[in-house]
C-alpha cells in the first residue's frame, strides 16, 4: 500500500463532524456534515479512477469496473455516519480500509478478475431518523420508502424534507434491484464493538452472526401540572413508569441472558418545575435468542404500563458459512484459523445477508471494546493489519 495512504485518509476524515467539546462525532444522515463526508468519498473514489454510482436508497457505490457490463462484483465498504458523540472508527474504518486495500492491491500490480465496489451506506446508525441501517434497508426493500420518507428527526423534519434539502429527490427513494444485482458478495470490515479480540493474539477476526436486536418506543402519558403545588395523590407523573421501565430493562435482560438499555428520552414539556404530560422512551434490546429478547421487551412494557411500539427488528443474522470459513482459513496462520466471533451490533452486512446476498464481516481489534463513544479506539498497527487482511480477501475472492 502506498506509504501513508491509510493515515492520510484517516487524517482527512478526523475533523469532519467532530464535536470540539466531547471529541465525539455527530455525523447525521442528510446533514451538511453528511454532505462533506459524501464529497470526501467521491473525491477518494475519483482519485483512484473509480466510477461513483448512487442508488435509489441514498447509498454510494464506487466501482473499479462496470458491474452491469462485467458482471456482479465483490463489494467492500461500510458507513460514515455516527451515533451522537460516536467514535472515529465505527463505520469509517471500513470505508477507509476499503480504499487503502485497493491501493495495496494496485501497488502490488494485482488486477481483480471481476469488478470491486466500495460501498458507503447511508444512515447506518439511524441517529437522526431512528431506524438503523436505513440505507441498506431501503435498498433491499426491508424499509418501505413511504415509511422512510415520513420518518422525522427530533426537530420534526421528515427524511423526505432532509433529502430534498440535501439535493436528493425523495420521490426516487426505494428498493433498487439494479444496485442489488451488481453485488456478487459483500465483505464489511468493521472495528470490533466488544472484547472478543482484545485479549487475543490476532488483530483481525471473522464474523459469524449478528444477534437479534431491535428498537421499541414507549409512550408514557401523564398529566401536566405544577411540580410544587400538586399534591402527590393528585399526580399522574409518567416519570414513574419510565423509572420502572429503566430498572426492568436491566433486570429482565439479566433474567433472559440478553442486554437492554433505554438510551434516548423525550420529555414534554421538559421543565424542571412541571410534571410532564408525556415521556417518550426508546428501548434497545438484543441477545443471542430471539424469544428471550422479545420476553425482555414484553416485561419492560408491563413494568412501564405501556405497550412497546416496535420501530425496528432484526432477527438472528448468519453470515455466509462458506465465505466465513474461507476467510478464517485465509487469514489464519499455518496452525490455526483466524478467530471467529458473533456480534451484538447491527451492520449493513446483516441487512444484505438477510436479503440473500453472500455476506461476510471482518473485525479489527478494539483494545477496550468500547464503542458508540468518543473513547472508541483501534491501534494503527491493527488497522493496517485489517487493511492487509481485506486486501488478501479481495485478492482471494476476485
Ligand atoms: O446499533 C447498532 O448496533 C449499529 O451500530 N447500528
Ligand atoms: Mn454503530
Ligand atoms: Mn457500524
Amino acid at each position: 500500500m502506498p506509504e501513508g495512504s491509510f493515515e492520510r485518509m484517516w487524517a482527512d476524515l478526523a475533523p469532519v463532524g467532530r464535536h470540539p467539546g466531547t471529541g465525539g462525532y455527530r455525523r447525521y444522515a442528510w446533514t451538511r456534515t453528511d454532505d462533506t463526508l459524501r464529497e470526501w468519498f467521491r473525491a477518494e473514489a475519483e482519485r483512484r479512477g473509480l466510477d461513483v454510482v448512487p442508488d435509489r436508497a441514498g447509498n454510494l457505490w464506487a466501482w473499479t469496473a462496470d458491474p452491469d457490463a462485467a458482471g456482479p462484483g465483490l463489494v467492500v465498504g461500510s458507513h460514515l455516519d455516527s451515533v451522537p458523540d460516536g467514535g472515529a472508527f465505527d463505520g469509517p474504518l471500513g470505508v477507509v480500509s476499503a480504499f487503502a486495500a485497493l491501493d495495496d492491491l494496485r501497488a502490488r500490480g494485482f488486477t481483480p478478475s471481476r469488478p470491486v465496489g466500495i460501498a458507503c451506506f447511508a444512515d447506518e446508525e439511524g441517529a437522526r431518523f431512528g431506524i438503523a441501517c436505513a440505507g441498506s434497508r431501503i435498498l433491499t426493500g426491508a424499509l418501505a420508502a413511504d415509511r422512510a420518507r415520513a420518518l422525522t428527526d427530533d426537530e420534526g423534519t421528515t427524511m423526505a424534507e432532509a433529502l430534498s434539502a440535501a439535493g436528493t429527490d425523495p420521490r426516487l427513494l426505494g428498493r433498487d434491484d439494479d444496485a442489488l444485482r451488481r453485488i456478487g458478495a459483500f465483505l464489511e470490515l468493521h472495528v470490533e464493538q466488544g472484547r472478543a479480540l482484545a485479549d487475543g493474539a490476532e488483530a483481525v477476526g471473522v464474523g459469524t452472526s449478528i444477534w437479534p436486536h431491535g428498537r421499541w418506543r414507549l409512550d408514557l402519558r401523564g398529566r401536566a401540572d405544577h411540580a410544587g403545588t400538586t399534591r402527590l395523590a393528585d399526580r399522574d407523573d409518567p416519570m414513574l413508569g419510565l423509572a420502572a421501565a429503566i430498572q426492568e430493562a436491566r433486570s429482565a435482560a439479566e433474567r433472559h441472558g440478553a442486554v437492554a438499555t433505554i438510551g434516548k428520552l423525550r420529555v414534554r414539556p421538559n421543565g424542571v418545575n412541571a410534571i410532564p404530560s408525556e415521556v417518550t422512551a426508546w428501548l434497545d434490546a438484543r441477545g443471542p435468542l430471539d424469544e428471550e429478547v422479545r420476553a425482555v421487551v414484553h416485561e419492560v412494557g408491563r413494568a412501564a404500563g405501556a405497550d412497546p411500539v416496535e420501530e425496528s427488528w432484526t432477527p438472528t443474522t448468519r453470515f455466509d458459512g462458506a465465505l466465513r470459513d474461507r476467510l478464517a482459513t485465509l487469514l489464519g496462520t499455518d496452525d490455526r484459523s483466524a478467530p471467529i466471533l458473533a456480534t451484538g451490533a447491527g451492520h449493513d452486512a446483516g441487512i444484505l445477508a438477510a436479503a440473500g446476498i453472500p455476506t461476510a464481516m471482518l473485525f479489527v481489534r478494539n483494545p477496550t471494546g468500547v464503542s458508540h463513544s468518543p473513547a472508541e479506539h483501534a491501534e494503527t498497527a491493527d488497522c493496517l493489519a485489517g487493511v492487509a487482511a481485506l486486501a488478501r480477501a479481495i485478492e482471494a475472492l476476485t
